[in-house]
């Protein structure tokens, strides 16, 4: 046993927890005739929404989140279209993380279907962590019928990643000494936060994957992304200081989009806040919380970026009271129109759960 856990020795034992095509798979859990189907949840196919997740039986048609429903539909007319129950998925959810809580009370709750644990110490002091993650595995599985997903390893990033790479229902795990194996072919793509414009960026230096990255000097980088720069250095060497932080809670609300080109139409620019703010109501319905504050995010084409908020009486009861408000800040608050613009985005801080909100309104009420 000792010899085992010994790559785990001297660092932290962290387990990443993703639940498998979440959505999806309680809607073939609790309609059986669903099971082995591609089924797909979002919203209507007839409108302008987008896919929520499919099941992996549906992946095989090329569908996944965030595609338009519509394009879905061309890609599998035959798939099973379903509108999200997010009081299901909640309940679901709250089920797996007691789960969690039960191995380790630092449990960090990310979203709906995922967790990070630190198992360094455990309530059932098993030092194995990839004993511990089959456990975590079946229990999950015998209390909700649902599969899930794990990566083990000596931090969250790396976790999180290995999570990924076996998926549906399986487990990797990433020994301290084989962190310089795992990242060597890794593409960029995967440290979470490189997105499309720092993966384009690393691209014309030549950096594909995690192991080219290793090798460009530190300066490079900080010169290149600043804070970022730093950042991305210490991930490609495996190292990362985060803790798992059980009292984390997500206080904003987000989505962006870097264009193809700089814009100054206005009403292109509207257009997209209009998307954005679907997609940040969409995700602030999931999650079932409210906030305020909105918040306007502007990058012009010179990099220069500025952000800009307007707290409401009350939180957006739709998706076009976000737009609305975004639009207002865009047309008297930046330079819209006049400067070129390379990034929209679109947010709401302060968030509360409904129950705290409830509670707030209230107490103001006296
Ligand atoms: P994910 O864990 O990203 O996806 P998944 O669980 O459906 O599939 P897998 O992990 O096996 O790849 O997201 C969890 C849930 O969050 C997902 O079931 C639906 C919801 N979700 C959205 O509503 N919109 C999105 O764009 C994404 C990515 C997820
Ligand atoms: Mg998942």
């Amino acid at each position: 046993m000792r010899q085992k856990t010994s790559s785990f020795y001297g660092s932290k034992k962290i387990i990443h927890i993703d639940m498998d095509a979440f959505f999806a798979a309680v809607e073939q859990r609790d309609q059986p005739a669903l099971k082995g189907k591609p089924v797909i949840v979002g919203g209507n196919p007839q409108s302008r929404s987008v896919v929520s997740t499919c099941s992996y039986e549906a992946r095989k048609f090329g569908i996944h989140s965030a595609m338009p429903t519509a394009q879905a539909k061309r890609l599998c007319p035959q798939g099973i279209f379903l509108y999200p129950n997010f009081e299901k998925y909640r309940a679901v959810s709250k089920t797996i993380m007691s789960i969690l809580n039960t191995y380790t009370p630092l449990v960090e709750q990310v979203s709906l279907d995922e967790a990070y644990l630190d198992v360094t110490e455990n309530r059932f002091n098993i030092e194995d962590p990839v004993t511990l993650a089959k456990l975590i595995k079946q229990h999950i599985f015998a209390v909700t019928h649902l599969t899930a997903s794990a990566g083990v390893a000596p931090n969250m990033f790396l976790a999180k990643i290995a999570s990924d790479m076996k998926k549906p229902n399986g487990i990797t795990v990433v020994p301290l000494e084989k962190v310089p194996d795992f990242l060597r072919d890794l593409p960029v793509r995967k440290i979470p936060g490189v997105g499309p414009r720092t993966e384009e960026i690393l691209s014309k230096m030549n950096i594909k994957t995690c192991g080219e990255l290793k090798d460009v000097p530190f300066k490079s980088l900080c010169e290149k992304f600043g804070k970022w720069g730093m950042e991305l250095h210490r991930k490609a060497h495996g190292e990362e200081d985060r803790e798992v932080n059980p009292f984390w809670e997500r206080t904003q609300l987000s989505a962006e989009e870097t264009f193809a080109k700089d814009i100054t139409d206005i009403s292109w620019l509207k257009r997209k806040l209009a998307q954005l703010a679907e997609n940040v109501f969409h995700d602030l319905q999931q999650e079932g919380r409210t906030g305020k504050t909105i918040v306007l995010k502007v990058k012009y084409h010179d990099f220069e970026q500025i952000t800009r908020s307007k707290t409401l009486s009350l939180p957006p009861r739709d998706w076009y009271v976000l737009h609305e408000t975004a639009c207002d800040l865009l047309k008297k608050k930046t330079l819209a129109g006049k400067k070129p613009i390379r990034l929209l985005g679109l947010g709401v801080s302060g968030l509360k759960s409904p129950k705290e909100a409830a509670l707030t309104s209230q107490k103001e009420l006296f």
